[in-house]
């Protein structure tokens, strides 16, 4: 096991993989910008260096100021964490190359994740079922361009290459539209991801967004860890996720999970990665891998025991998985509400002081967040400031214990979604189970303040 290691995010992330370090006897070195000098992560380190100013293109996107705090510190491998570098194939290359262990994949399964034409050819490859469409990159001829698009029948969505998580995308509902819809999106992808590349799918009307977790090591044992249901969501942030999905049958996840584990040991996958797929009428689509640990890790990790974190790293480590497919076992459910400081309603992010912070407790009931009472949010990052996490035997335990914990959640100072989770742990149709990628939207339209 290493001694000691780098983490190279902030937030309640970082906090979440010092505290799986502890656990593990390793030493964590925090990294922070100027506008988390008082969090509570970097109050509690061992060691913390300071990496630059609060813009992240200064610090959390600084790669040099990173690879050189982990060089004066003597660490000996880099956690990345979500967002930030974490995706990135250079920095995990550059980690690498200065002679530290990046805790993840490889730089060159990263970069086939990254590009989604390549991410979509390894899978089909592997076997892993994926939404019906073009092979590959669309090529220049307009005339062949239409001829694809037949074939896969209207409507289709234009994806770029360089995209995901809902970046460069367009819908097309008829021919008229197509040749124009896909020069924009070529435009666009151009431009925002220096890949002009885009490829073309049929578009799924109402799909549910189901993502399946997976682990591995360097020595191409993989498991999955069940599904996570990711549907409640709005403008591509989920705002609510839980396990196992509502209504899809044992036997249906267990298939598409023994694909993505063949599909990881195909590839020689390493570390934490999740599948995302697009569940329609009985049937998974395939459509992004994220090479990373996910916010939503720890609704898996209710259900199944199995500490992610601590995993990511004991493998990165090149410990081999302490466990099996066969030993994993899904015990009752468990349900995440993101708890963002933003003005319930309209979205609009809500920095400040924090001048009463009174997290939820109780049986079953997990909160993962850095803040605390008199904490300052910066204005800087993401608005997210922490997650409730429950745990029930059940569906409808885990909707009581998260409606008695957002019942229990005191914020003041700063404006959050709570009121707005209160409002859909009682709203029929979710308390039902099994909403689409469009039902929180459609939701909100009805429910204007
Ligand atoms: C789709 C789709 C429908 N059909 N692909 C959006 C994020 C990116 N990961 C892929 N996305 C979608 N791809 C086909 N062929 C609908 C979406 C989509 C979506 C997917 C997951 C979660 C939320 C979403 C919201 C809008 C659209």
């Amino acid at each position: 096991m290493f001694k000691k290691i780098l983490i190279a995010n902030r937030g309640e992330i970082a906090l979440r993989i010092q505290r799986a370090c502890r656990e593990l006897g390793v030493r964590a070195v925090m990294v922070y910008s100027e506008a988390d000098r008082e969090a509570k992560y970097v109050k509690l380190a061992e060691e913390a260096v300071c990496i630059g100013p609060a813009p992240s293109a200064q610090s959390y996107l600084n790669m040099p100021a990173i690879i050189s705090a982990a060089e004066v510190t003597d660490a000996e491998a880099i956690h990345p964490g979500y967002g930030f570098l974490s995706e990135n194939a250079g920095f995990a290359e550059r980690v690498e190359k200065s002679g530290f262990q990046f805790i993840g994949p490889t730089p060159e399964s990263i970069r086939i994740m990254g590009d989604k034409v390549s991410a979509k050819q390894a899978m089909i490859k592997a076997g892993v079922p994926c939404v019906p469409g073009s092979e590959g990159e669309l090529p220049d001829d307009p005339a062949q361009v239409r001829r694809i698009a037949r074939t896969i029948g209207y409507p289709v969505i234009i994806k770029a290459a360089g995209g995901g998580g809902g970046r460069g995308m367009r819908v097309v509902h008829t021919e008229a539209a197509l040749i124009n819809a896909v020069q924009m999106t070529k435009a666009e992808a151009g431009a925002a991801f220096g890949n002009p590349a885009v490829y073309m799918e049929k578009f799924l009307q109402n799909p549910r967004h189901i993502e399946i977790q997976v682990l591995a090591d360097k020595f191409r044992n993989a498991v999955y860890l069940g599904e996570r249901d990711c549907s409640m969501q709005r403008r591509h942030q989920k705002i609510i996720e839980e396990a196992p999905a509502p209504g899809i049958a044992r036997k249906l996840i267990e298939r598409i999970g023994e694909r993505c584990v063949a599909a990881c040991k195909k590839i020689g996958y390493r570390g934490a990665g999740t599948f995302e797929f697009l569940y329609e009428d009985g049937e998974f689509y395939f459509i992004e891998m994220n090479t990373r640990v996910q916010v939503e890790h720890p609704v898996t990790e209710l259900i199944t025991g199995v500490d992610i974190v601590k995993t990511q790293i004991m493998v990165a480590a090149g410990e081999k998985l302490p466990f099996t497919q066969r030993q994993v076992q899904i015990r009752g459910h468990a349900m995440e509400c993101r708890v963002n400081a933003e003005e319930p309603y309209t979205f609009v992010p809500s920095p400040g002081r924090i001048t009463m912070w009174h997290p939820p407790g109780g049986p079953g009931v997990r909160v993962d967040s850095h803040v605390y009472t008199n904490y300052f949010v910066p204005p800087n990052y993401d608005s997210m400031i922490g997650k409730i996490i429950v745990h029930g035997d059940t569906r409808d335990q885990a909707l009581a214990r998260m409606r008695t914990a957002l019942g229990e959640t005191v914020v003041e100072g700063i404006n959050t979604n709570i009121a707005l989770h209160r409002e859909l742990m009682v709203d029929a149709k979710f308390v039902g189970g099994g909403t689409n990628i469009h039902y929180l939207e459609e939701w909100l339209g009805h429910h204007k303040r």
